[in-house]
């Protein structure tokens, strides 16, 4: 399909400005409504029986109890819903199926797996009947630790019965030769490096209403990032019509990517709700969330770097274990978070000699699936240690080993080692400018050890960020089949003002302000006068849901293209009404002028009530259709975004404690449509790094109890914690996507941890070298890589 050559690029009125975004209003007076904000007459409430064994067999369960409580209306096991799971369809390649069951039947595989849903008047009673159930269980052997779940070869501690080893997805890669890079190699840095385990934090946690009518018309109110993707789902698994289903994303508080999968939960209250005949409602504590929505991000890296000793990067190594929890989380499943990192390992750098090999590893726990930075975030951690480690013991500054062996930007479009193509770029210039505004330079020649006996540590770290993954790139890193096309819908009605269906969905990201403003641009229409619609599938057009920072590239891709059409079809109504040539037209702000005389002018509004109403003057010919509606889809090429951080800490050696004095990101995604949403996704992202790089860490006992179900215990950075973040940019549009648009949304979790890595290693650079090869850096590690220096003593 021929790419739209938009309005916008060069143009200023919409794109490239800092709107103040249209959903906030709402969200800060509290009229914003989320899924617990929906009430409706009759509505019950839901409460779920969670394991309390991490791996044993149910004997029985007994509801006698339960049942005889007078508030009880129905309970709801495996019994009635036997053999459901939240699978579609298994589309990931070489990868066993384990699919997610919406109700533990004779086996439970992790603290917090649903025995069974209790419905009644509210919460508190249905509650009450929870503690009613008696489950019987005889334990099994617990599988807490994925490098020992590999191991194991006895029958009873298998998760899943037809999967040995507990691997169930596994993959290897080699491309140039590794083998003679090593041989090669003045330098050889090898490394166990690992990522804790954690969870989004989403403000809202999950949370579900589903009300089924008498017309067999069943809607579902549910917090999740998929609605059009969801309704399908549930649609299969539940084998009810599609048509008659609609799904409502409403206000959502966040998702960074756990929102993104389908829960048991999804399709537990529909079903209940279609067989008692009652509108019901779930909304999720924030211990279930903790223990039973996905986890994220543990992982164990094996890496081998081959340097030449004037800091030419020669080949890598890397073996990722991804401790994938009970289940694979659909549509995308444990392998999302094994295999992508290592696709996009080589990152900014002109890597020619890669080996890699992956595996998910199932384990008694929560399963793991997508968190804002999906599976980058690990081996971009490991890859800048190893660099960090590198540079300290060549003894060259970590950025002159960057400019050694960046891309450059005449080397553009990049195919990568690992067969990514990389659209556009310019490193050097990005890095320059991150040196510059920090004063990075000056702030190393600088002694660490200040008047205060802290010691500064300055680090920094790059990342190249795929973004908007096409079905192209879901292909090449192995999700075979996905499907990651989009729609929008764009119409102006008979007033000449615009509404935009739009297949993205918003939930937080600002996305109705964004793609009004693309319409408005594209268009040429005022900014106030477009609406944009999102979350609902009875007046949206079919998307994939917004996740791996798509919404820019693809929604905005989408909106551009029906956008475009539109305006193609009213120029062409104009120069029939105005007796010119359309060529000669332009739109501006609901205007139509003729070209040099812009006494000739009518509104979009005129033009608009004549296309619907006025047979007599809109041009009477079959192919222009009276009406002012385009429906578009795209399915983008291939686009990535990049960036760098720098972290300037001071470090209190006796304590271990790290105090932020500043963060500083530049980030390149192209096209900005809106640079402070863009600086709000900089900084959100990199308020998360800080937990990541510092705090959160799920911990398990080995029994396989989560030790840290609550704010109490695991720990978040908030706003009164977080320092100011200074964002700046360069911007480098694609040359293949709609505008010139690069995403931005998962940027900063790829790589502020690394900075956080590398001023530690900064901070004690006058000990040694001692870099940090795991994260949550908290005091303990800190103090831990001091005490190494002791003992070698
Ligand atoms: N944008 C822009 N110009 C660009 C790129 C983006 O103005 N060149 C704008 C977009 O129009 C959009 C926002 O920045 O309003 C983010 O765009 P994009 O990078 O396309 O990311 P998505 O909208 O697809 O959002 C997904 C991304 C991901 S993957 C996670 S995880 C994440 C994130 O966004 N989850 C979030 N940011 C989040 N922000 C909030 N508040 N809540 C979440 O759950």
């Amino acid at each position: 399909m021929s790419k739209v050559v938009p309005r916008m690029i060069g143009a200023t009125k919409h794109i490239g400005v800092s709107r103040k975004r249209t959903e906030d209003p709402l969200i800060l007076m509290g009229k914003a409504k989320y899924v617990d904000d929906i009430k409706l007459p009759g509505m019950l409430e839901v409460a779920f029986l969670r394991s309390s064994h991490a791996h044993a067999d149910i004997k029985h369960v007994n509801l006698e109890k339960a049942k005889a409580h007078p508030g009880c209306i129905k309970i709801v096991t495996s019994a009635e819903m036997y053999g459901g799971t939240t699978t579609y369809h298994d589309n990931q390649g070489n990868m066993q199926p384990v699919s997610t069951p919406f109700f533990a039947g004779e086996k439970v595989r992790f603290v917090g797996e649903i025995i069974a849903a209790v419905v009644a008047p509210s919460r508190y009673v249905a509650e009450d009947i929870v503690d009613l159930i008696d489950v019987e269980y005889e334990p099994l052997p617990v599988n807490f630790d994925a490098e020992e779940a590999m191991r194991t070869k006895a029958w009873d501690e298998l998760i899943h019965e037809d999967i040995l080893g507990n691997v169930y997805f596994s993959d290897e890669f080699d491309k140039g030769d590794v083998k003679k890079a090593f041989r090669e190699a003045d330098l050889i840095v090898k490394e166990r490096v690992s990522c804790a385990r954690t969870s989004a934090a989403p403000m809202e946690t999950r949370g579900v209403v589903a009300s089924w009518e008498w017309d067999d018309t069943l809607t579902v109110w549910s917090s999740t990032q998929m609605p059009y993707p969801l309704r399908s789902h549930i649609a299969h698994c539940l084998n009810f019509p599609e048509q008659n289903l609609r799904v409502i994303a409403p206000q959502v508080g966040g998702g960074f990517g756990q929102k993104a999968h389908y829960f048991p939960e999804e399709f537990i209250l529909p079903w209940i709700s279609k067989d008692i005949r009652r509108p019901i409602k779930w909304t999720e504590d924030r211990r279930e969330h903790l223990l039973s929505a996905c986890h994220s991000k543990q992982m164990a890296m094996y890496i081998e770097l081959a340097m030449k000793k004037d800091g030419t990067i020669l080949g890598l190594k890397n073996k990722s274990i991804g401790d994938s929890g009970a289940y694979s989380m659909y549509p995308w499943s444990g392998i999302l978070e094994t295999s992508i990192g290592n696709t996009v390992i080589p990152g900014a750098f002109n890597f020619k000699n890669i080996q890699y090999e992956s595996a998910a590893v199932l384990t008694n726990k929560t399963a793991t699936g997508g968190y804002r930075g999906v599976g980058m975030s690990g081996p971009t951690f490991a890859r800048e240690m190893a660099l960090t480690k590198a540079a300290m013991l060549l003894k060259i500054d970590l950025a002159d080993i960057y400019y050694r062996n960046f891309i450059k930007k005449d080397e553009f479009p990049f195919v990568t080692a690992t067969n990514q193509t990389y659209d556009s770029g310019d490193y050097h210039k990005l890095l320059d400018k991150l040196l510059e505004i920090t004063d990075y330079r000056k702030l190393k020649q600088q002694p660490r050890l200040l008047k205060n006996g802290k010691l500064r540590g300055v680090g920094i770290s790059f990342f190249v960020e795929p973004t908007a993954w096409g079905s192209k790139v879901a292909e090449e890193c192995g999700i075979r089949g996905a499907t990651t096309h989009d729609s929008a819908t764009v119409e102006m009605d008979p007033s000449g003002k615009v509404t935009v269906r739009s297949g993205q969905f918003g939930h937080g990201q600002g996305t109705k302000t964004t793609m009004a403003q693309v319409t408005a641009e594209t268009l040429g229409v005022r900014f106030e006068d477009v609406r944009v619609l999102e979350g609902d599938t009875a007046s949206g057009s079919y998307g994939m849901g917004t996740w791996s920072s798509r919404s820019a590239v693809i929604g905005g891709g989408t909106v551009i293209r029906a956008a475009n059409d539109v305006r193609m079809r009213l120029l062409k109504i104009a120069a029939h009404v105005m007796e010119a040539n359309a060529a000669d037209l332009i739109i501006d702000e609901g205007v139509v002028y003729a070209k040099g005389s812009p006494d000739r002018h009518m509104t979009v509004g005129e033009l608009a009530h004549i296309t619907y109403f006025d047979r007599f003057r809109r041009p009477n010919t079959d192919d222009v259709e009276p009406v002012l509606s385009s429906t578009r889809h795209y399915d983008p090429p291939e686009t990535y975004s990049y960036g760098a951080h720098c972290v300037i800490m001071e470090l209190d050696p006796q304590t271990g404690i790290i105090d932020i004095k500043r963060i500083a990101a530049v980030e390149d995604c192209g096209t900005m449509i809106n640079p402070q949403i863009v600086e709000g996704q900089m900084r959100g992202g990199i308020s998360q790094g800080i937990g990541m790089a510092l705090l959160e860490s799920l911990e398990y006992d080995k029994t396989g109890q989560l030790l840290n179900a609550s704010f109490m215990d695991f720990l978040v950075p908030n706003a009164l914690t977080l320092p100011d973040i200074e964002c700046a940019h360069t911007t480098t549009p694609s040359p293949l996507t709609e505008g010139g648009i690069k995403g931005c949304g998962e940027a900063a979790m790829l790589s502020v941890h690394c900075a956080f890595g590398g001023s530690v290693a900064d901070a004690l650079s006058d000990y040694g070298v001692l870099v940090p090869m795991s994260i949550p850096i908290g005091p303990q590690q800190v103090l831990d890589l001091i005490r190494t220096v002791d003992s070698r003593r």
